[in-house]
């Protein structure tokens, strides 16, 4: 268990896809040993979200209420107050939590909007957090700048796979995604990058997404699998939902794929029953956003999340 020193076979995308078509059982069998290769398969990762910048976001991400370019009710918001990030990070500790993640609804960061990134993650890291800020793209130097401050993972997404990208978003491109994540590689943070299920891609497209993911060199720490939450009033609204099953097939692909990183099953949670979750969790799944509210989009309370770890024997990570 825990053996972090054993190289990571990196698979084909032929190899992705034959486990996508295993039958479940064998699936899950095979992420539950890839799994417990490497980790105690009773501890789960409990992170924090916290946004600090909501709405008016000049990007056209097509399953984002915070888009300036979808009427989804989120009002543009100034950006959170410092002392109010303190008391946020400071209940999230209390009530468990390891890790907080603060997210702005920007393209990217201008200059004055990180010096004041750069204060919140002092502050919570003074606390005995761990840091993770997803801010947008990053320019040169920027990177460096939060790793000065003491942040200790950058979350960037990929979203999905390179053929399906361009019907979810044309405001910024697949490269412009991987170049921000080798700035954040190259100046020493950890690494969090995952994607979303649901938008309607196939599942040649949801293994195409894991084969980048897997494809990243080193291999991200942290591998955030959300589930689409539709919103009324985003492009994606109306989207066909995903099968329950092929969300767990997605997980423990990942889980096989990734073998070294944190899996997180992430925004939909609150949509997932608690039999749902716990397939989640036997698929590999070890790490989940905690607290009542996502950004904008609400998740389970932190009581639930209590009752069903104890029903399932769980303790944080
Ligand atoms: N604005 C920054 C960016 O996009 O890089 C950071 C915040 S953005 C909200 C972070 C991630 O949240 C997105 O990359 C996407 O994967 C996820 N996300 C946003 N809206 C979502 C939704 N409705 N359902 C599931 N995931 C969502
Ligand atoms: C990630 O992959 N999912 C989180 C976090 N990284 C920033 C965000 C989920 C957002 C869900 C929609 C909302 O609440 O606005
Ligand atoms: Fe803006 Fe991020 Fe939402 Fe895209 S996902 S619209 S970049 S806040």
């Amino acid at each position: 268990m825990n053996d972090m020193t054993q190289p990571v076979a990196r698979l084909s995308m032929a190899g992705i896809e034959a486990l996508f078509a295993l039958p479940f059982a064998d699936l899950l069998y095979q992420a539950q040993n890839v799994h417990r290769d490497r980790f105690d398969p009773n501890k789960i990762q409990l992170s924090t979200l916290l946004s600090i910048k909501t709405g008016g976001c000049s990007e056209n991400c097509g399953y984002c209420p915070q888009s300036a370019h979808h009427d989804a009710g989120v009002d543009k918001q100034p950006m959170m107050k410092l002392d109010d990030v303190r008391a946020a990070a400071s209940a999230a500790r209390a009530a468990g939590a390891s890790r907080f993640c603060m997210g702005a609804a920007w393209r990217g960061p201008k200059p004055r909007d990180l010096e004041s990134v750069v204060e919140m993650v002092r502050e919570v890291k003074a606390l005995g957090l761990e840091t993770c800020a997803t801010l947008g793209m990053l320019k040169d130097g920027q990177a460096e700048q939060l790793k000065a401050a003491g942040l200790d993972y950058y979350n960037h997404n990929l979203d999905t796979a390179p053929d399906f990208y361009g019907d979810v978003i044309t405001t910024r491109d697949y490269q412009d995604r991987l170049d921000t994540l080798e700035r954040v590689r190259q100046a020493g943070l950890n690494v969090c990058c995952g994607g979303i299920v649901g938008m309607g891609e196939s599942r040649t497209q949801r293994a195409g997404l894991i084969a980048q993911l897997a494809a990243l060199d080193p291999q991200p720490e942290s591998v955030p699998i959300n589930l689409l939450v539709r919103v009324e009033g985003t492009p994606l609204a109306d989207a066909e939902a995903l099968e329950p099953l092929e969300f767990v097939r997605t997980i423990a692909v990942a889980r096989i794929a990734l073998p070294k990183s944190l899996v997180r099953l992430s925004a939909g949670r609150q949509q997932m029953g608690d039999v749902m979750q716990a397939l989640c969790f036997l698929a590999g799944a070890n790490s989940i956003f905690y607290g009542d509210k996502l950004l904008t989009t609400g998740n389970p309370e932190w009581e639930r999340d209590q009752r069903l770890f104890d029903a399932l024997g769980l303790t944080p990570l």
